[in-house]
């Protein structure tokens, strides 16, 4: 059984560089796995499934398909970009969509997934924010709008967050420890998934005594992407560069 985790691939039409590579990762890499779990912020933002008919959106939702047609599972966690992907995105690519917080049996062993915004509780402007927009109403109200008002909606939260984030210390949008605790804790798991930091690492915790691990997961960029590869007994991150 080979199951692969990526996330944070922003997904947009002003880098065909990282498309090509995640197409790419669909046709091969993707293909000979038996599990897919993408977490979060595959697309640089997602205004609603209505904008299935965009370019872009349309081929990555198509290639997709081609990969769940074969018998792959592929699941998606939403991330903080694209939260608002809904069924009718999930019925044209064969994704199944997970809740934000999941457990599940990698090769052997109980690992929560998530996207990762949620443990990072010191940015207070964050988490305010993620209140507010999470809320069904809240949600209701943005898709009741033309999909050219919320994409202009979007560009201008888009351009705050970029502002606030200048503001910011780093320290600020990583990780809360104690969060990171609460959420082993809460799961009782020992090993975790997560993206969103684009810090890559691979933590050591101490959570009551017991060794737990958190992996993070890498962003991609132009010049490179990352993703984990899970096999019996093995956890490997694989470069994709070029
Ligand atoms: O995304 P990233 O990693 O750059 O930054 C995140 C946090 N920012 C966000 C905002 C998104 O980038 C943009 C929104 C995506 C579209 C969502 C779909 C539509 C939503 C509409 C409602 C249903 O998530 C950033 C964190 C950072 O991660 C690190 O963790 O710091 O958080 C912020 O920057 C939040 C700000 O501090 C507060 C934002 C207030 C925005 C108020 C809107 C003002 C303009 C409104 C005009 C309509
Ligand atoms: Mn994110």
């Amino acid at each position: 059984m080979t199951t692969l985790f990526l996330s944070d691939l922003h997904l947009a039409d002003a880098q065909p560089g990282i498309t090509r590579r995640f197409l790419d990762f669909l046709r091969c890499p993707a293909r000979e796995a038996q599990a897919i779990y993408i977490l979060g912020d595959l697309f640089e933002y997602w205004a609603g499934d209505d904008d299935l008919d965009d370019a872009l959106n349309r081929e990555v939702a198509t290639a997709l398909r081609e990969v769940t047609d074969r018998g792959v599972k592929v699941a998606f966690i939403a991330g903080n970009r694209d939260f608002l992907v809904g069924t009718d995105f999930a019925q044209r690519s064969g994704v199944t969509l997970l809740d934000e917080s999941v457990v599940v049996n990698v090769e052997g062993t109980p690992t929560l997934l998530m996207h990762g915004d949620t443990l990072c509780t010191d940015d207070v402007a964050y988490m305010q924010f993620r209140n507010m927009v999470r809320k069904p109403a809240y949600i209701a109200q943005f898709l009741s709008q033309p999909l050219a008002e919320r994409k202009a909606q979007i560009a201008a939260i888009r351009a705050r967050s970029e502002a606030d984030k200048q503001a910011k210390a780093a320290a600020i949008m990583d990780v809360n420890q104690a969060a990171v605790e609460a959420a082993f804790r809460a799961h009782g798991v020992s090993t975790m998934i997560h993206g969103h930091t684009h810090r890559p690492a691979d933590h050591e915790h101490q959570v009551d005594g017991a060794p737990c691990t958190r992996i993070v997961l890498c962003d991609w960029q132009a010049s490179r992407g990352e993703y984990l590869r899970c096999e019996p007994g093995s956890r490997t991150r694989i470069a994709l560069g070029g």
